[in-house]
């Protein structure tokens, strides 16, 4: 549940002094390990001392051709003080070399901005309103990615709830002919359309791989406990992540399965699903150093968040083909049976929190900038409820090194991350915020 209602607000405010308490109460817990055994490599099970990142900076880490800076605390500022946004989804910047961002609003507004802290307005880059749907506090405008070459062919792709039937749309639009500072609303190409049971749970995330695949998070469908049965079930595309190929979109042909995708040849399965078995995927990233280094049919890990039910929000690095675990098991933890569950196939979160430290957990990116060399390498990541902003490494098989970097204070809907690799803090309605060295 990303929780995104008014009323939310209030108990959120109580939940941060909850989770206060919760931290300095928390720095003792049993050490226990498991194997994921998926596709790819193991996931390993953290220990809860990693879920409780400890609050004081612990020792560098080095690797063999990898030396990092230890972890640790930071501070938070507005990044464009002069910028005020209604119920911030998402920021993106497109690689057009113009350093402008653009940040979602989720009743359904496309802004844009030069990169620059003193900018005073954010203009309106594209309308949606007039088909986005909030009947739901979890829908709205909830996804925006630039195609890889969006400098030439000016399209980008948005992820928007509808009504009537209720459904999350995927849609191409592109800019407005030669003039790339606005977007063209006529230009709407539905790519796929999933039709979503319940209000909430929809997932949203959109971002371009480095194997220039469209990545999609969808979320189970919605209500509580995945009632539809379809976290488990690869059927369906809901509760999964998807891969699809708009490269060479037509309207008779809006996208295509990659042959390489896990279920592409699987009889009653859908060849779109890339990983399955998540509850509300709301944000996920890819690691910006892939980018530079991929080789065509490399696999592929994204940093996935996904949403808990009540008791553990988690992290997991997902791989192609990879079940992880929703609704059998919540974070590490059985749900559906709540003890025994079938554990095998099923894989583990690199970490997970329990409601000590959060009640939403949301995905963030591994920081690859230059303004904060402690954070080089470090998957950052927060919780919508608490404002906690947690930094992490890992080294493929474990984590390396953990730390609780603020308490921001913050409803954190999303991060955003900019082509240098600097990462940005949208919270819900006060602004955009970074991160810093404290005073
Ligand atoms: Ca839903
Ligand atoms: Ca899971």
């Amino acid at each position: 549940m990303i929780t995104i209602l008014p009323t939310k607000l209030v108990r959120a405010g109580i939940l941060v002094t909850a989770a206060l308490i919760a931290l300095a109460a928390c720095g003792d817990t049993n050490s226990t390990s498991a194997s994921g055994t998926g596709p790819g490599q193991p996931a390993a099970r953290l220990n809860q001392s990693t879920f409780f990142p400890p609050t004081t900076p612990t020792a560098s880490v080095s690797g063999a051709d990898d030396v990092h800076q230890a972890l640790r605390p930071l501070a938070v500022e507005r990044a464009f003080p002069n910028l005020e946004f209604n119920q911030l989804t998402n920021l993106a910047q497109p690689d057009d070399g113009s350093y402008r961002l653009f940040v979602t609003e989720q009743g359904g507004i496309i802004r844009v901005f030069p990169n620059r802290r003193e900018v005073a307005e954010a203009t309106v880059f594209l309308n949606l309103t007039d088909r986005v749907s909030r009947g739901h506090n979890e829908e709205g405008l909830l996804g925006l990615a630039f195609a890889p070459a969006f400098q030439d062919t000016g399209f980008f792709y948005v992820y928007y709830s509808a009504s009537n039937p209720r459904r999350s749309v995927l849609s191409r639009f592109s800019v407005s002919g030669a003039d790339s500072t606005l977007g063209d609303a006529a230009s709407e190409l539905v790519i796929l359309e999933i039709p979503e049971p319940a209000g909430n749970h929809n997932g949203g995330q959109l971002a371009f791989g480095p194997d220039a695949f469209l990545y999609i998070g969808v979320g189970d469908g919605g209500r509580g406990g995945d009632p539809f049965g379809n976290g488990q079930n690869t059927g369906t595309l809901l509760g999964s992540i998807l891969r699809i190929d708009v490269s060479s979109t037509s309207a008779n042909e809006p996208y295509r399965v990659p042959p390489s995708n896990p279920f592409a040849a699987v009889s009653g399965s859908r060849g779109e699903i890339f990983a399955y078995g998540l509850r509300n995927p709301w944000r996920f990233s890819f690691d910006m150093s892939l980018f530079e280094k991929f080789e065509p049919g490399e696999p592929v890990e994204i940093w996935v968040a996904d949403v808990g039910q009540n008791q553990w929000e988690e992290i997991d690095l997902v791989r192609s083909g990879g079940n992880y675990g929703w609704n059998i098991m919540e974070g590490g933890h059985c749900f559906s049976p709540p003890s025994g569950c079938p554990e095998a196939g099923l894989e583990f979160p690199v970490a997970e929190y329990g409601r000590g430290a959060g009640c939403s957990i949301t995905g963030g990116y591994v920081y690859r900038g230059e303004s904060l060399p402690s954070l080089t390498g470090a998957y950052v990541f927060g919780d919508f409820c608490s404002g906690s902003i947690w930094g992490m490494r890992y080294d493929g098989t474990s984590v390396t090194d953990s730390l609780l970097l603020v308490e921001s204070g913050l409803n954190i809907t999303s991060f955003g991350q900019d082509l240098t690799g600097e990462i940005y803090v949208l919270s819900r309605n006060a602004g955009i915020y970074r991160l810093t060295e404290p005073d």
